[in-house]
């Protein structure tokens, strides 16, 4: 009966502490269905023999409004999570791992992966802003398993504008979708007073993904914005 007592205690504190972490509103986006994913992006979950825990790819730049499809697959060892959130917000629910070591989750923003599962995640990011997904799984962080997630605001020119912009020649030379990025042979860009070169953009807008492929020629305007040079434009 004891035993039983305690049982029931720890359950309702781990009840009460869980309550604290939301996920009704979260600042990260909202699940998204099938029908409005804009981007598939592959992650692999992979153990190094140095004993690092890692993600590939990291560092993601979304844009606001986006829908992405993650398509996640655990090539470790060991089980792995995905768990998209704040910083703060994932930082809060490690420590709750830590004290809850049982603790499963069944939450839209995350996934857990036994070794050899696939899992995917369809999300809405609603908000600008520095997310991260991360495993918070007791030492798993700390053996390198996060990857920043920076949402953008889109950023492509409204159609007044557009009549007036200087487009610039290009060629597409490479396009990595995952990272939200494209590498294009261009022409001087007169707006930013920088000569012909081949250079790595972002986009504005991620449905301009949907234009573009290797090989293609462009016309585009580009601008620095959130420190990054992006094609604001594409024709
Ligand atoms: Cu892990």
């Amino acid at each position: 009966m004891k035993s039983l007592t305690i049982l029931t205690a720890t359950l309702l504190s781990a009840g009460a502490a869980l309550a604290d972490v939301s996920y009704d509103h979260m600042e990260v986006g909202q699940p998204g269905t099938a029908a409005e994913v804009d981007r598939t992006i592959a992650v692999r979950m992979y153990e190094t023999e140095a004993g690092e825990y890692l993600y590939d790819p990291r560092d993601l730049a979304i844009t606001a409004g986006e829908t992405i499809q993650f398509d996640i697959v655990n090539e470790g060892e060991n089980p792995h999570e995905f768990l998209l959130d704040t910083l703060a917000k994932n930082a809060q629910h490690m420590k709750l791992m830590a004290e809850f070591p049982e603790m499963e989750h069944d939450e839209p923003n995350g996934v857990k992966l036994e070794p050899g599962a696939k899992g995917s995640i369809i999300w809405t990011f609603a908000n600008t802003g520095s997310f991260e997904f991360a495993c918070l799984m007791p030492g798993h962080y700390e053996a390198g398993m996060s990857s920043p997630v920076t949402v953008n605001a889109p950023i492509a020119l409204p159609d007044a504008t557009l009549a007036e912009a200087v487009f610039t020649k290009g060629t597409i030379k490479k396009i990595d979708e995952k990272a939200g990025k494209v590498t294009i042979i261009h022409e001087e860009l007169v707006d930013l007073e920088m000569p012909a070169m081949t250079m790595v953009f972002v986009l504005g807008d991620a449905s301009m993904f949907a234009q573009l492929e290797v090989g293609k020629e462009i016309e585009f305007t580009a601008a620095r914005a959130n420190g990054k040079l992006t094609v604001t434009a594409l024709r």
